[in-house]
């Protein structure tokens, strides 16, 4: 079983992040990028996120767990073991999302915490992760992640209205980025960066001729149960699969899309 190491767990204690190459194997990210791009589903449900510059990104927010391939990424063990290891004992699927950064449409994210939202949820205390998985390639080019290193230290920040979206405040970040590096996190396909949910991280817009998709899986501790309810769940437990039961769900998701694709319907 995939575990971090006490080297990789130092890195997030240290930076509130850390990369794992290759947590996904080509032909389980080759998969779920066709799944993906045939699944009429995740498109029709996807919400439009705008920028300053008027470029739109687009994502699909998933609050439950079904048997499709990217809620058996978001149950398996690579991806549940090491966020027990980050937020020290048992965690709850928070919900999970594809990221559809299109070519030369994609927008880009302003600076944010993402406990900066998920504080105002009525989670307590920052409890919380992330694991970003590039099913793309994501490079400085196509909008990768930016992460800053040690801004989890900080404590949760002020947000507010930052370029029609929700960030941090300005003259805050500014002076975070004269004291701390800002980082690019680029990803080849099946690699994974857990972060913490007060690591300060933006994205530019994809203004490159290439998709720069990615699945966020987000994790809250059960010992963090929200103290009401709001628009994600509140503590539920986690059934968690096997790793090898990933290529399994999406073998069989992508039978269920093909039938669907041959009858012209949208699969359910
Ligand atoms: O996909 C990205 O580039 C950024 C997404 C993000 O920051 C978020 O979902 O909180």
């Amino acid at each position: 079983m995939f575990e971090l190491s006490p080297a990789q767990l130092a890195q997030y204690e240290a930076d509130g992040y850390v990369m794992v190459e290759q947590l996904f194997s080509r032909e389980e990210m080759d998969l779920l990028l066709r799944i993906g791009k045939a699944d009429r589903k995740i498109q029709l449900d996807a919400t439009d996120r705008s920028d300053s510059q008027g470029f739109v990104t687009r994502l699909t927010v998933r609050n439950t767990l079904e048997s499709d391939m990217y809620s058996a990424i978001a149950r398996c063990r690579r991806v549940v073991r090491p966020m027990e290891q980050l937020l020290g004992g048992e965690v709850y699927h928070y919900h999970h999302k594809m990221m559809l950064k299109e070519p030369e449409v994609g927008g880009a994210w302003e600076w944010h915490q993402d406990y900066g939202y998920w504080y105002n949820n009525g989670c307590l205390y920052p409890l919380m992760a992330s694991c970003m998985i590039a099913v793309d390639r994501a490079t400085k080019a196509n909008g990768c992640l930016q992460v800053v290193p040690g801004s989890q230290h900080l404590g949760r920040l002020d947000h507010g209205k930052v370029a029609g979206q929700t960030g941090v405040d300005p003259e805050r970040m500014a002076q975070v980025l004269e004291r701390l590096p800002l980082v690019y996190a680029e990803m080849e396909p099946g690699t994974a960066l857990f972060f913490h949910g007060n690591t300060l991280h933006r994205s530019d817009a994809n203004l490159s001729k290439d998709s720069r998709w990615t699945l966020i899986c987000c994790y809250n501790a059960a010992r963090n149960n929200p103290y009401k309810e709001h628009h994600h769940p509140c503590y539920m437990p986690l059934e968690q699969w096997q790793d090898e039961r990933v290529l399994e769900a999406g073998k069989a998701h992508w039978a269920e899309l093909e039938q669907a694709l041959a009858q012209g319907v949208v699969a359910p």
